[in-house]
């Protein structure tokens, strides 16, 4: 899953593709990077972040949602918590909404995901983007975040959502500390079979990379060096979905390992 944020402010691309005109283009270039799906997003979820009225949101996403939709090769997601925007963008081709706050956000959204027949990201997250920095403070985080993921899971599917249409995240980032959000990577498996659906998981660029590797790894492409491995993490303790803006480096460093798995390289083969 390729990222276009359609936004002034998020965390690692705020502004470059605010233009609809760009965002896209960039949505198209994610998709011949091999991007499956590219996940649009209006509203800024960066810690501290002001949210952004359904008004503006869809005006921004609208036209990207509908253009990258209409061409038909990839897989267009919807970023947001409001049900208002989600079934606008359904409308306009979207197929899954990507929810970062689980449908504690808006209580109409799992319903409206229902009704659309789309698929549904629950994400894990306490408070908003604005709080959610006060509300790291877990017991046991691998047990609580699996316990809170399947309940919206459940929330999603007694809406009316088709199980096999729902994907549980456990949201790195929001509202976990660095060393909490490495205790969920370590522990993917277990959260997948808690959640009890497949797994999408976005690390990519996110601030808990940069006091593991150091403050010399603040900058965007140390980020995304450093995100590839945790693709590659990912995919190996079984995600199913990753949530990434690099696309073109996740799908060489996937291709890689695949072809390591499977003896056969691509290209190689007779
Ligand atoms: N992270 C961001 C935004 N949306 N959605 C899901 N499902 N999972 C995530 O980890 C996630 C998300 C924040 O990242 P960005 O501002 O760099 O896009």
């Amino acid at each position: 899953m390729g990222v276009v944020n359609v936004t002034p402010d998020s965390f690692s691309d705020g502004g470059r593709y605010l233009d609809a005109a760009a965002a896209i283009a960039h949505g198209r270039a994610l998709a011949d990077a091999g991007a499956a799906i590219v996940d649009v997003g209006g509203e800024s979820t960066r810690p501290g972040a002001d949210p952004v009225h359904a008004d503006e949101e869809l005006r921004r996403v609208a036209p990207v949602v509908r253009a990258l939709s209409a061409d038909g090769r990839v897989i267009v997601s919807i970023d947001t918590t409001k049900a208002r925007v989600a079934a606008a963008a359904v409308e306009a081709g979207a197929r899954i909404v990507n929810d970062v706050s689980g449908g504690l956000a808006d209580p109409d959204m799992v319903r409206v995901v229902a009704d659309a027949g789309a698929a549904y990201v629950a994400m894990h997250m306490r408070g908003t983007p604005r709080t959610m920095r006060e509300h790291a403070r877990y017991d046991d985080v691998v047990r609580e975040v699996g316990d809170e993921l399947r309940a919206r899971v459940d929330a999603a599917a007694a809406a009316g959502v088709a199980p096999d249409a729902i994907l549980a995240d456990p949201g790195i980032g929001f509202a976990k500390t660095p060393a909490q959000s490495v205790a969920l990577l370590r522990a993917l498996p277990a959260l997948a079979a808690r959640a009890g659906v497949p797994l999408l998981v976005g690390t990519s660029r996110k601030s808990f990379l940069v006091p593991i590797l150091g403050a010399d790894a603040e900058s965007q492409s140390a980020r995304d060096d450093a995100t590839l491995a945790t693709t590659v993490w990912c995919f190996q303790q079984g995600a199913a979905v990753v949530r990434v803006h690099d696309v073109e480096g996740s799908c060489r460093a996937v291709t890689l390992i695949d072809a390591i798995e499977r003896c056969t390289p691509v290209g190689m083969a007779a």
